[in-house]
């Protein structure tokens, strides 16, 4: 399992994200991207076994909700050694209350798949302070609300709608003047990557950007033919909730370790009996 390194956590809590270098190896990576392929299929609303295609209405492309239902290579992502220890010692509370039912909880998995003209407008910011997804740090712990890993499936370079992100917004305490919330509104996006001190993240395919959620961010909109893959999994604290009304199948349940199973689902159902 990766460790974290003393570098990693100072450029964690100066930038509020990392670059996981290869995170995926090529096998992994090749496994992923053919149920991809099959999933692309998925128009908005549509089911894929446990998988729901899902679209915000915008032009940001197809989501694929509940991604780790879509098969084992999915499901090794839940505790993955290239980020999982990050997970636990970004969210933090270890050894506390916080961790009592688990070591973090996953409230939100997908894939996304974005194609020419698309793009998710800029969002979040430490300004707008969210408890669900913010930045603390505090007697040499930290105890974030929301850590995301975005893993690319193919390489993202310049016209690939790469994720754009504010360095440093996990802690701005000002909304950034060009955050055209109206025009977002409209579905007509402001251009993160136009946005001055906005910083465009090219990857690899394979590498992830593992970042904290309350980091201004939102992606490029793609000029390229062809399509962004990515995979997203965000992880908080265990006794935090699903942010869609989705939950993990009993079947994806009964496949997973233990460790895997608190993950996605810290409690099981306590059913009193009745004294009746
Ligand atoms: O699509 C992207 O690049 C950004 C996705 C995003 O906003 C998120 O994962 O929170
Ligand atoms: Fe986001």
């Amino acid at each position: 399992m990766n460790k974290v390194t003393k570098l990693q956590e100072y450029l964690f809590d100066l930038n509020g994200y990392l670059i996981i270098k290869n995170a995926l190896n090529k096998k992994e990576i090749q496994s992923i991207n053919k149920i991809l392929d099959k999933l692309k299929k998925l128009k908005n609303n549509e089911w894929y076994g446990y998988a729901h295609g899902h679209n915000y209405g915008t032009k940001d492309g197809l989501n694929v909700q509940q991604i780790y239902e879509a098969g084992k290579p999915f499901q090794n992502l839940i505790d993955h050694p290239s980020w999982i220890n990050h997970m636990m010692h970004f969210v933090g509370g270890k050894g506390t209350f916080d961790q009592h039912h688990g070591p973090v909880f996953i409230d939100e998995n997908f894939a996304n798949f974005r194609g020419p003209g698309e793009a998710i407008g800029i969002h979040s910011g430490h300004h707008e302070g969210l408890q669900r997804n913010h930045y603390r740090y505090q007697d040499g712990k930290f105890h974030c609300s929301q850590v995301n890993i975005l893993l690319a499936l193919n390489d993202i370079g310049p016209g690939d709608g790469g994720t754009v992100i504010i360095p440093s917004s996990h802690k701005s305490n000002i909304e950034h003047p060009e955050f055209q919330k109206n025009k977002m509104k409209q579905g007509k996006l402001t251009s993160a990557e136009m946005m001055t001190a906005s910083k465009e993240i090219y990857l690899n395919a394979g590498d992830g950007l593992l970042f904290v959620d309350s980091l201004c961010h939102g992606s490029a909109k793609r000029t390229n033919n062809g399509e962004r893959r990515i995979v997203v999994f965000r992880y908080g604290p265990s006794w935090g909730f699903f942010r869609h009304p989705y939950r993990p199948s009993k079947k994806l349940l009964s496949k997973l370790t233990k460790t895997q199973r608190k993950i996605v689902m810290p409690h099981e159902q306590v059913l009193t009996p009745s004294t009746l």
